[in-house]
């Protein structure tokens, strides 16, 4: 392992400290010289030296694609960095279901959805569905989870009356489309309308999708996010972690024993 100085850390190209990046971009302007001449330029006023335009492809019409490579001459210290994170002990599909039996002794309820406008249910069906995602099963084949997955472009409405209905623990909302921030407006109405229902504080509050981090979820009121590369096994970990959590707050003797 080459000896990286974690105050002063730089991309890697070729060798360390190098600052070598690629970059991908299209630009609106017909393909050939003096279309590569703008993509080189372009990079410099970013602020990389040595900008190299090392392939450039005719999209068609008035769009050319571009990939430069350049030296960034910024460095990052990755000592000084505090990223809020889903704070959780990463658990199996057998040992969250003990966990969930163990200590809270009954089945927890989550309710999901894809919310709003936004129809892409791939990512929250990797999470609840049964076949689940990358080798681990959804929420619904956990024996101590009972998961009411409600699809695609469901009103906050009619997701906070299913969370009523069900007397649901957790709420997981997905959320990919973040044009002129949409799922801003989404995620916040949601948690209004649990507001004004006064069961905020009842459920655990849970967001997802490529563009969701943890930080923003907490900014909205939600309790956690969760973004790409999420596993239903992270997930469940988490709301079985919180709910055990809960209910020692609230009864400090409860599950103890169990
Ligand atoms: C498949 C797809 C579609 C399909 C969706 C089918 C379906 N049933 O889902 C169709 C063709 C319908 C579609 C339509 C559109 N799409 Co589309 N689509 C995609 C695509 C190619 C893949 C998305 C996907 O399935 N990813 C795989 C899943 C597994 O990943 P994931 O969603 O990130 O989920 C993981 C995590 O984020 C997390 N997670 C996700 N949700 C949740 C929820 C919780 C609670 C938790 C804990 C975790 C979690 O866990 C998952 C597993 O790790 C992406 C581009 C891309 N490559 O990502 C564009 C993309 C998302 N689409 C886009 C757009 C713009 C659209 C349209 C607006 C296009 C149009 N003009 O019509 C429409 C909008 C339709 C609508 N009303 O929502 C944009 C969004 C841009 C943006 N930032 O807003 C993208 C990024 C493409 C692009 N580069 O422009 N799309």
């Amino acid at each position: 392992m080459p000896q990286v100085d974690l105050k002063s850390v730089r991309p890697y190209g070729d060798t360390l400290d190098d600052g070598k990046v690629q970059l991908g971009f299209t630009l609106p302007i017909r393909y050939g010289p003096e279309a590569k001449e703008a993509a080189r330029q372009l990079v410099m006023k970013m602020g990389f030296e040595g900008a190299d335009v090392v392939s450039a492809h005719d999209l068609g019409g008035h769009f050319t694609y571009f990939v430069v490579y350049g030296k960034c001459v910024h460095s990052v210290d990755v000592t000084s960095l505090r990223v809020p994170k889903v704070e959780v002990e990463q658990m199996d599909f057998f040992k969250i279901n003990d966990l969930v039996r163990d200590k809270l002794g009954r089945k927890i309820t989550v309710v999901a959805a894809c919310t709003g406008s936004d129809a892409h249910t791939v990512g929250i069906d990797a999470i609840i569905n049964m076949k689940g995602y990358a080798g681990e099963y959804g929420l619904e084949r956990y024996p101590w989870f009972r998961a009411h997955n409600l699809g695609a472009q469901v009103p906050n409405e009619t997701l906070v009356a299913k969370a009523i209905d069900t007397d649901a623990d957790a709420i997981l909302v997905s959320q990919v489309v973040t044009q002129r921030n949409v799922h801003i407006a989404n995620m916040t109405r949601l948690v209004d309308l649990l507001e004004a229902e006064g069961i905020r504080d009842d459920v655990i509050l849970v967001a997802g999708g490529p563009r969701i981090s943890h930080e923003l979820a907490l900014e909205l009121g939600y309790d956690a996010g969760f973004g790409p590369g999420t596993l239903p096994s992270h997930v469940a970990a988490y709301i079985a972690q919180e709910m055990v959590r809960k209910e020692h707050r609230t009864s400090p003797d409860l599950g103890k024993e169990r």
